[in-house]
């Protein structure tokens, strides 16, 4: 008996079906090596800003390439035929980044810096927090395309990038789940509660940002203020000043320093 095995004859439909496999497979091992430039250069952006500055304006990056129920769902939504081609050219979203950040203004910088790129194309912007959607929904999309260096050829692969803030995707993961668990058919009241959930995020954003600033205000003079975990005497400008101490009013001015318990203290 020999060890080699008759090759196997398929009939012209599995022969087709299996074309089709193949070639499904390359567009998204495509779609992977676009993410894969992507994050790259967002980690650069991010090991070179925490180098420079001790501070980025990236706090977290992930990734996802969408699966092939949801890109085939996609198609039928938009009506779109079932072939390789026309899903490449009408699903934007194939590859997907999601960067979060804690401000506002570092969605915008890292926006910048991405467009800025000499091998980016920005294809589209869809600015969802100057004009948050119906429901609340907040995010930077920028649709980019990406060359990626294949043995042959190079290939120019589109991938969506999602830049938000930290409580902008708190709120937008939880509605998603939301939106599947109900299949879409979400009740109005849950609704309602998610709008005003997502304007309590949004006023959180603004809240977080002016603190930030008032922060930054205070200069790089270091030995002006000390490490609050480390107790002692801090000194903070008056908005900042008022946050932590709401009992004071224009009549009663806000002291300049304040006293901060020592370390493993339970006073307040
Ligand atoms: P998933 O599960 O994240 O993949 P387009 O085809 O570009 O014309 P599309 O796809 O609606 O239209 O574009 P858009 O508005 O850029 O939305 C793309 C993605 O943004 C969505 O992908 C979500 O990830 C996110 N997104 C958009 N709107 C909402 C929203 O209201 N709530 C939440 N939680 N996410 C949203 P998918 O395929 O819908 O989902």
């Amino acid at each position: 008996m020999s060890g080699h095995q008759d090759p196997v004859q398929l009939s012209p439909e599995l022969e087709e079906l299996n074309r089709v496999r193949h070639q499904f497979e390359g567009m998204m091992l495509e779609y992977k090596f676009g993410i894969d430039e992507i994050m790259t250069k967002l980690n650069i952006l991010r090991e070179e800003f925490s180098h420079r500055n001790d501070y980025s304006p990236i706090e977290h990056v992930s990734s996802r390439l969408k699966s092939p129920e949801s890109i085939l769902a996609k198609a039928v939504r938009k009506g779109l035929e079932p072939t390789i081609e026309q899903i490449a050219a009408e699903v934007h979203d194939i590859a997907g980044v999601r960067v979060t950040c804690s401000f506002i203004s570092d969605a915008y910088r890292v926006f910048e810096m991405i467009a800025a790129q000499d091998d980016i194309t920005v294809l589209q912007v869809r600015d969802y927090i100057a004009a948050p959607k119906e429901n609340g929904y907040q995010s930077l999309h920028m649709l980019v395309e990406v060359p990626v260096f294949l043995s042959e050829r190079v290939h120019p692969v589109k991938v969506e990038v999602q830049i938000r803030t930290i409580a902008m995707d708190f709120w937008a993961s939880l509605e998603h789940k939301i939106y599947y668990k109900y299949d879409g058919d979400v009740p109005e009241s849950l609704l309602a509660e998610l709008r005003d959930a997502a304007a309590t995020a949004s006023r959180l954003d603004v809240t977080m940002e002016r603190l930030h600033d008032d922060v930054k205000a205070l200069g790089t003079n270091t030995d002006r203020y000390i490490d609050p975990r480390r107790a002692g005497t801090i000194e903070l400008p008056d908005s900042l000043l008022r946050t932590f101490w709401p009992q004071a009013d224009a009549a009663d001015p806000v002291p300049a320093l304040v006293e901060l318990p020592p370390p493993g203290s339970s006073e307040v």
